[in-house]
């Protein structure tokens, strides 16, 4: 800590004066070094006041500019896999003067986005495709003729994901020249899992491992050939020989030279390792070791909690609290552990998000039922299949966007066979900051199509409790979309208060009815509210299901008012409202105005909740501007009186 303040108050820069990534290549260590701290001091004043990655971020300063040392960016291409750790990157490759705007509306965006520079060959958010991306590069530059090399920079969590599994398994096959940079700091977002990670963690206990390799191999290629027997004895030996001394020894069956373990904060290490690297043909692994949060305090002794912040107090380490009211995950947790204290055959089921999704109480109280499988969504939900047709009642908490992983999973594993799995899915609707990867806005899409299953969205954290206790005793599919954020400080009832498919009326007008979803029906009713100053009357629902919908209810209302207009924190395509045009038109409603607001067809950009439902007219004075703007002839309305 001292050192970041030191370097924070310090009089001159060598970032302001660099020129950046070119000079880093005849820089010194010495001099790295010190950039290495400033660089750290530009991250933690940012970040305490944007929020965003920051342990991630501290850990992989070194190894970012050992890469840019030794590798010619653009043209040499550089993979993040989730891309959450490509702050340094983004530094140092043209985007320092407007680095304030981290993560904000219209600023520099918290993951590699191509549109923003031609360093970030490749969008990331989700995790795990950063091998197959770095595959597929070098296979066509190998079909083009061209010759730059590609790095594909892989976190050891993001490893435990399938599809990390599946590209180390075709590029040993294919034998490309592909640089793979395991990024080993022994996290996920908390303390790693499965086979895999205690894999690794033998391997760190070998430091400097590829020397001796290297030094064995030369030894055996020293022993005289003496006919064929004897060379093919020799053979089996060199191969049992590797069984016993060379770690790394699963990469290398895959087809990868193994080079490491290589320290991450040793730029000088580093910086041979990936120039030694660069030099050998075929894919190569470099396993390098970092610590998560290095170099502050607070991020090194918490990593989990410094992982993704919404800022925090420099001198202390004090993330904000937020006072107020539970959030929804907190609800759904709190649930859960209820639910599971009464019935043993709930189960619970993360994929890499134990306290992000609100399952940490739950793993705690109920170690034998509870599953991190790791940033394993396919996986998840198969399993939680498996335990559903033995007789288990599986909880899947995912957050929206990263189910979309899953979706084969979820129809062919799950609902194909009408099997008894909640997927809880937390973070639906914009998430803010995190932006375009990570907005949850497409669930109702892609799973209002799937036959057999029941979606529900709460207007409130009181509901989201009812609608879990109205899932367990339900014998079928379920999934329940909730926003980030908190809850309205609802009073939790003991019981559900309404049915399967019910919807609510919360108040009764001739002009105009609104159906809502979610967190957008409080919005509707503030609308609601502010229409009636005009003299418009708005019935205003709380819609529930979208699947089913409760037709009755719409129904009655579309043959009494003019004007509906259906309002969703998802896209207008395939979402809630297209379900209401569907039932609609099959009811044979004619004459009737429907508007539907919801986001538009394309990728929401990065900003506040806020900013982006004013942006798209999801709030309040947004409600009110369609319907002023359609209703006031349509009802007779002069808005002037
Ligand atoms: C498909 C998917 N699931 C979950 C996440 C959420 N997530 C973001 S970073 C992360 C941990 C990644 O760990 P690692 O690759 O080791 O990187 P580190 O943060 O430790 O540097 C997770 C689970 C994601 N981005 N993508």
């Amino acid at each position: 800590m001292r050192q970041f303040l030191k370097q924070e108050w310090g009089n001159k820069k060598m970032l302001d004066d660099l020129k950046l990534p070119e000079d880093l290549k005849n820089l010194s260590y010495n001099k790295l070094e010190i950039l290495a701290e400033e660089i750290r001091a530009l991250l933690i004043k940012t970040i305490s006041k944007n929020g965003g990655h920051l342990a991630p971020n501290l850990g992989v300063v070194e190894l970012t500019l050992a890469l840019h040392k030794v590798f010619t960016s653009p043209y040499d291409k550089i993979i993040w896999d989730v891309g959450h750790q490509s702050y340094v990157h983004k530094i140092v490759t043209g985007r320092l003067s407007n680095f304030s705007t981290l993560r904000q509306l219209g600023g520099i965006s918290g993951f590699p986005k191509p549109e923003e520079s031609p360093h970030d060959i490749f969008a990331t958010g989700h995790s795990s495709t950063s091998i197959s991306v770095g595959l597929g590069l070098a296979k066509a530059r190998d079909l083009i003729g061209e010759k730059y090399k590609v790095v594909s920079v892989i976190g050891d969590g993001s490893l435990t994901g399938g599809m990390a599994f599946e590209a180390l398994n075709y590029t040993g096959h294919l034998k490309t020249n592909l640089i793979v940079i395991l990024n080993d700091n022994e996290m996920s977002i908390a303390p790693n899992v499965g086979a895999l990670s205690n894999y690794l963690s033998r391997l760190r206990m070998n430091p400097m491992v590829y020397k001796l390799k290297e030094e064995l191999q030369q030894l055996i290629q020293k022993i005289p050939k003496v006919g064929e027997t004897t060379f093919r004895y020799l053979d089996k030996i060199k191969d049992s020989l590797k069984y016993l001394v060379i770690p790394g020894i699963l990469f290398e069956e895959l087809g990868f030279t193994y080079f490491g373990p290589v320290d991450g904060h040793n730029l000088r290490q580093l910086s041979q390792a990936l120039l030694d690297a660069s030099e050998h043909k075929g894919p190569i692994l470099v396993h390098v070791l970092t610590k998560k949060g290095k170099g502050y305090k607070p991020a090194e002794d918490d990593p989990s909690k410094f992982h993704g912040v919404s800022g925090f107090e420099i001198s202390t380490g004090y993330l904000p609290f937020k006072p107020g009211p539970p959030t929804y995950t907190e609800v759904f947790g709190k649930t859960l552990v209820e639910v599971a204290s009464h019935d043993e055959r709930i189960v619970a089921i993360t994929a890499a998000m134990t306290e992000g999704a609100g399952l940490k109480e739950f793993s705690q109280r109920f170690p034998n039922r509870f599953f991190d499988v790791g940033i394993a969504e396919g996986h998840a939900v198969t399993m939680a299949g498996g335990l559903a047709r033995a007789g288990m009642k599986p909880v899947v908490a995912i957050y929206s966007t990263f189910l979309q992983r899953a979706f084969d999973q979820i129809l062919h594993d799950v609902c194909l066979q009408g099997l008894p799995v909640i997927f809880a899915l937390d973070r639906a609707g914009v998430v803010g900051e995190d932006g375009p990867t990570h907005h949850g806005v497409f669930d109702l899409s892609y799973l209002r199509m799937i036959p057999g299953i029941t979606i529900m969205a709460p207007k409130d954290e009181n509901e989201l409790r009812q609608m879990l206790l109205l899932a367990v005793d339900m014998d079928k599919p379920v999934a329940i979309r909730y926003p980030r954020g908190q809850g309205r400080g609802i009073k939790l009832s003991l019981q559900p208060t309404f049915r399967l498919g019910e919807a609510e009326v919360l108040r009764e007008g001739e002009h105009v009815a609104l159906l809502a979803l979610g967190p957008m029906v409080h919005i509707a009713e503030k609308a609601a509210e502010l229409l009636t100053q005009v003299g418009i009357y708005s019935t205003v629902i709380n819609c529930r299901f979208i699947k089913p919908l409760d037709q009755q209810t719409i129904l009655y209302w579309a043959r009494r008012v003019p004007h509906i207009i259906t309002v969703e924190d998802h896209v207008l395509t395939g979402g809630f409202g297209s379900a209401v045009l569907e039932l609609l038109a099959e009811a044979g409603i004619r004459k009737l105005q429907i508007s539907r607001l919801g986001y538009p067809d394309r990728f929401i950009e990065s900003g506040t909740i806020q900013e982006l439902q004013a942006l798209y007219g999801l709030n309040e004075e947004g409600i009110y501007q369609v319907v002023t703007g359609r209703l006031l002839t349509l009802a007779g309305v002069d808005a002037r009186k």
